[in-house]
């Protein structure tokens, strides 16, 4: 198909490079590092090769989040989104921003969102995880009530929200001790943001903000698979469940998220996906820089859905939802 549109697409700026090399052996990193400094080169020729119109652009993860000291963590967001104004600014043909903020100040963010949208273009943002805070070991998840002013200006500029993966810091991370493999992509990406996103939706949130948009990547983060036990556990008890928010998980997934595809190129997960959430609400992504853009971009081309259904995820809920212009 072309004119796909990706939006799960990472860049490195030098002082957030390294946060991704851990998750490489040596023998990988070094083309890693090649295609996540690069922007206007390869990585606008594997666009071309696999019909990919636009990227909306990211910073790599976890980066901003992972900088304990507040006015450090603004700093490196505030830098990135400049340099990344400068990239968009080169080709905004085939490239969009997602802004990154410093969630570490809850109105900073709101004021950089603001700023990044209104003077930079950018679409939206794009935060990888939980933020630390002071004590390294602290960490904010964006239920907590000092949040719900920073929803409140999302919601009022009317634009999504991407929550990005990052590892569950060692101290939540103690099941997977002896077990490293399972950290990362494999395993604990998805848990630790299928997690946020549920404290997201139980919360109350989306009752007090009806418009947020959120976006999760790897095809909903397992999420789609596990959403009918999530309402359902234990149906025949009655009032077993009890959360401030007002609906069941299923209705929020349904009227506040979207899924993309981003390194989950699999036909089953993606059919599983269009059943449970539907076509309206997943988009193409392929996670480059740590995926690749080759295989995303066969897969989907060729997996078994409708042609309109693959113009719709490809394409037009990606124009429709950033406000691209109609086709
Ligand atoms: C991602 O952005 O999803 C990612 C990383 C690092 C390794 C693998 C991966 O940030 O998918
Ligand atoms: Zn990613």
């Amino acid at each position: 198909m072309q004119g796909k549109i990706a939006l799960e697409e990472h860049f490195a700026i030098p002082e957030t490079l390294m946060d991704s090399r851990g998750y490489f052996p040596d023998r990988v990193w070094e083309e890693v590092k090649s295609r996540v400094m690069d922007i206007q080169d390869r990585r606008l020729r594997e666009m071309d090769a696999q019909g990919i119109e636009l990227m909306l652009l990211s910073l790599n993860a976890p980066a901003v989040q992972a900088i304990p000291d507040k006015a450090r963590a603004a700093e490196i967001a505030r830098k990135a989104n400049d340099y990344l104004a400068e990239q968009v600014a080169k080709r905004p043909d085939r490239y969009q921003g997602l802004a990154a903020l410093a969630m570490q100040d809850p109105d900073g963010a709101a004021r950089e969102l603001e700023r990044c949208v209104r003077e930079l273009g950018f679409r939206g943002a794009l935060v990888n995880g939980f933020s630390q805070l002071g004590e390294p070991e602290t960490v904010l998840y964006y239920d907590l009530p000092q949040f719900r002013p920073f929803w409140a200006i999302v919601e009022r500029l009317g634009v999504p929200f991407y929550l990005h993966p990052r590892n569950p810091l060692p101290r939540d991370a103690k099941i997977y001790e002896g077990h490293a493999w399972l950290m990362g992509p494999v395993w604990a990406f998805g848990h630790e943001t299928a997690v946020h996103a549920l404290r997201l939706m139980g919360s109350g949130l989306f009752d007090e903000h009806p418009r947020l948009q959120i976006i999760l990547g790897h095809m909903g983060e397992n999420l789609p698979f596990a959403l009918w036990r999530v309402d359902n556990a234990n149906a025949w008890i009655p009032n077993r469940h009890s959360y401030p928010a007002k609906k069941r998980m299923r209705d929020y997934f349904s009227a506040n998220f979207y899924v993309t595809t981003s390194g989950n190129f699999h036909t089953p997960a993606l059919l599983n996906a269009m059943a449970e959430i539907g076509s309206d609400r997943i988009m193409f992504s392929t996670d480059w820089s740590f995926e690749n853009i080759d295989h995303a971009a066969r897969w989907f081309d060729a997996c078994p859905i409708s042609e309109n259904d693959r113009v719709k995820i490809g394409r037009t809920n990606a124009r429709r939802l950033f406000k691209l212009g109609n086709d």
